[in-house]
């Protein structure tokens, strides 16, 4: 075996590690054997592996603009910093004509990709926010147009009383792009009773990101950590989404969220520690050996570990976000009002010793910087 791994005197580590220098998938009681026992130092080094077998030195970012059309929402997750009850002074909801005006903000700048995203407002229906992806994609044909969590879909849909697979057509045809990862939280059905009891369960997050695969719409996955979950809960999280990505192949990348404390009802956890976000990161780069890209969300957890990110498994930095989205700073992230320009996103990845690409949304390359 590699020198690399001499050190090793664990035998079920080293055999992991041996497994993943040969491209051999790890199964769950490695996966969590790793949480457990593999140190830092280790972890980076079987995570870099995993990586470059994807992404050699490249390291990708792109050039997008976030926008929560409202935090009004039905649900009511405990960790959940940003969404308001109808008539509480920090609630708002945009109309169309208020979305269009910020999509127009960005006339004449290089973006790719909206985002959109935000709190299951109890009174809209599939065609109302059908209507205002038509809208956008009729004013800027080129933006792709990533939007709606499966949580808001499936309200939607289930609304407008179809099925999953008609509801995304119906969607497709208005001019939606790809769906963002947001809603998978944790997939353990009893953990997630306990912190957003009446949203899609599991098994419904993940039959809507299939059949969205199956109709040619890419999407993204994520995980809440960093809460009430142990390694076990994160292994099955990332167990469930493995299995589903051998089925279809659908999804780019895997966003690991940290559990952000301010101003919700789970504030009393505190927040786990930097060398826990990096163990996540390499822990989830190395077992979901069938996900091409997992990604840093910065304006969350912040520019320099999302910087040290890239040592650890990490190969997408996301994007130059402008300050428009809310759900973060709400949570108290690092960065209260998340931007950061070509320049500066390049820098903290060449710091790191990383080739930045900017990308479109399904990393086509579109220039190296
Ligand atoms: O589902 C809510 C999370 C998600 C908190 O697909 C919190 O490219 C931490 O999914 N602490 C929505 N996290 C955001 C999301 C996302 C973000 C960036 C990129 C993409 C993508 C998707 O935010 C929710 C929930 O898991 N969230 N509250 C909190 N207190
Ligand atoms: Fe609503 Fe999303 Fe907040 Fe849950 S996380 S309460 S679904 S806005």
């Amino acid at each position: 075996m590699n020198h690399l791994f001499d050190h090793i005197t664990d035998a079920g580590l080293r055999t992991i590690a041996e497994k993943v220098e040969n491209k051999q998938r790890i199964n769950p009681e490695e996966g969590l054997l790793l949480f457990k026992k593999a140190d830092l130092p280790l972890l980076g080094i079987m995570a870099g592996i995993v990586k470059r077998r994807f992404t050699g030195s490249y390291a990708w970012f792109n050039h997008n603009f976030h926008i929560e059309p409202t935090n009004k929402c039905v649900y009511n997750c405990r960790f959940c910093s940003y969404h308001k009850p109808e008539g509480d002074p920090e609630s708002w909801e945009y109309s169309h004509d208020q979305i269009m005006d910020i999509v127009k903000t960005f006339d004449n700048k290089p973006v790719t990709e909206v985002h959109i995203v935000g709190g299951v407002h109890p009174s809209y229906d599939i065609h109302y926010w059908g209507s205002l992806i038509r809208k956008i994609r009729d004013y800027r044909p080129s933006l792709h147009i990533k939007a709606f969590s499966a949580i808001e879909l499936d309200y939607m849909i289930s609304k407008a009383g179809c099925t999953i697979e008609e509801g995304l057509n119906i969607l497709k045809d208005y001019g939606l792009d790809s769906i963002p990862g947001g809603g998978a939280e944790i997939f353990d059905e009893e953990l997630r009773k306990s912190i957003c009891d009446d949203k899609a369960s599991s098994e419904l997050w993940l039959k809507i990101h299939e059949t969205a695969h199956m109709l040619g719409i890419p999407s993204n996955a994520t995980i809440l950590y960093g809460h009430i979950e142990n390694y076990s809960h994160r292994i099955d999280h990332l167990e469930r989404l493995r299995i589903l990505q051998d089925r279809t192949d659908g999804f780019n990348c895997f966003i690991p969220l940290k559990f952000k404390k301010a101003n919700n009802k789970m504030s009393y956890l505190g927040e786990v520690s930097i060398i826990e976000d990096m163990r996540n990161y390499a822990v989830s780069r190395i077992y979901l050996d069938n996900f091409p890209h997992i990604k840093a969300y910065w304006p969350m957890i912040g520019k320099e570990a999302a910087q040290l990110s890239l040592s650890f498994g990490v190969d997408d930095m996301d994007g130059t976000i402008d300050d428009t989205t809310k759900i973060f700073s709400m949570a108290g992230s690092k960065e209260e009002s998340p931007s950061m320009n070509t320049e500066e996103i390049c820098h903290l990845i060449q710091e790191a010793g990383l080739i930045p690409v900017e990308r479109d949304s399904l990393y086509n390359p579109v220039k190296e910087w």
